[in-house]
């Protein structure tokens, strides 16, 4: 499996993201074997509020990837049940255009339980593409929240999509998906109003960027036509090579390890605990609390102690030194 993976086997990698998706154990030896073999491709986030044109940028830039030689994998990720709204039906009618090239690979995912661990299978998913040898993996979100902005966080080059002439409620989202642009496209330039936004972009980019040595340019698009994909993929370019020549790419990736390592631990260290507290888990101190007798810290302590038999430093000590099972 591990062989076929790498060597771009698509049936083999299609098996392996069902595993994954499906949080199969199957999945881990397979991933460490590939962990090796990633770090190749330029992992793309397309991010912006809904129906900005996110699936349609993102086509044509697959498309523009292929025309130079270049091989893409696509993860369109969306945030709710795929039966409800037409979303991710809509994104594989439009990404069907790219069907049947062996150079482009397309998986849309949908939460099957926490957005949590729907984090965790779309970075394992563009870690197989990358294994697999795709070039450039174009990671779609809807930005609604701040799960889906952990989601392009993943990326190393983040794109956020606006349109001319979206609400007030949009302008919110984007004060919080603005820091997290690498590339700014104002979509849908063929309507009135796309110089104004662009032009309130740039002084939102100008007036809030750091000094990272990368000011996020702000790039305008008509998506459903073709025209200004060029200069997205121009700015991709000079971001990946910003990423490699100043050690900002080193930086970035240290950050991202951190936070999934911290995650992971997070989550194992809860499981760890709900497996030694037994089939009742945390309904006593659930109704302890609710009840009024004990506050919620207090029954975090009383859960502690049931798990494993103390309190504090010495509870952590006595874990390590007895293992699981206690
Ligand atoms: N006028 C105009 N329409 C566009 C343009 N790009 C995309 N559209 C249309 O806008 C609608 C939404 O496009 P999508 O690409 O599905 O947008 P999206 O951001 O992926 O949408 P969600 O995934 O649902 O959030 C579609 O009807 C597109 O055909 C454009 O540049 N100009
Ligand atoms: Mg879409």
């Amino acid at each position: 499996m591990l062989e076929r993976v790498i060597a771009g086997d698509r049936r083999a990698l299609a098996r392996l993201l069902t595993w994954i998706e499906n949080d199969d154990p199957a999945a881990a030896p397979i991933l460490a074997g590939l962990y090796p073999h990633t770090g190749r491709a330029h992992r793309v986030g397309v991010t912006g509020a809904p129906g900005t044109g996110k699936s349609t940028l993102v086509t044509g830039l697959a498309r523009a990837y292929r025309a130079r030689g270049a091989t893409v994998g696509v993860i369109a990720v969306d945030p709710t049940s795929p039966f409800t709204g037409g979303a991710i039906l809509g994104d594989r009618v439009r990404m069907r255009d790219l069907a049947g090239d062996a150079g482009i690979f397309i998986r849309s995912m949908a939460t099957r339980g926490s957005l949590g661990g729907l984090a965790r299978a779309t970075r394992d998913v563009a870690r197989a593409l990358d294994a697999a040898g795709f070039d450039a993996i174009l990671i779609e979100t809807v930005g609604a929240g701040q799960s889906e902005v952990d989601i392009a966080r993943m990326a190393q080059s983040v794109i956020v999509v606006d349109a001319p002439g979206m609400g007030d409620e949009v302008q919110a989202i984007k004060a919080g998906i603005l820091e997290i642009a690498d590339i700014l496209v104002v979509n849908k330039a063929d309507r009135a109003g796309a110089d104004k936004t662009a032009q309130a972009l740039r002084m939102m980019v100008e007036l809030g960027h750091g000094d990272t040595g990368w000011l996020p340019p702000v790039l305008l698009t008509v998506a459903s036509a073709g025209t200004g994909i060029d200069a997205v993929i121009a700015a991709l370019d000079a971001h990946h090579a910003h990423l490699a020549t100043t050690g900002a790419g080193a930086r970035l990736g240290r950050v991202q390890v951190e936070i999934e390592l911290r995650e992971r631990l997070r989550e194992r260290l809860l499981a760890d605990c709900m497996a030694r507290l037994g089939a009742d888990g945390i309904a006593a101190e659930i109704a302890r609390v609710e009840g009024g007798e004990i506050d919620p810290r207090a029954a975090v302590e009383a859960i502690l102690a049931r798990a494993y038999g103390m309190v504090g430093e010495t509870a952590q000590a006595d874990a390590a030194e007895t293992g699981r099972g206690r």
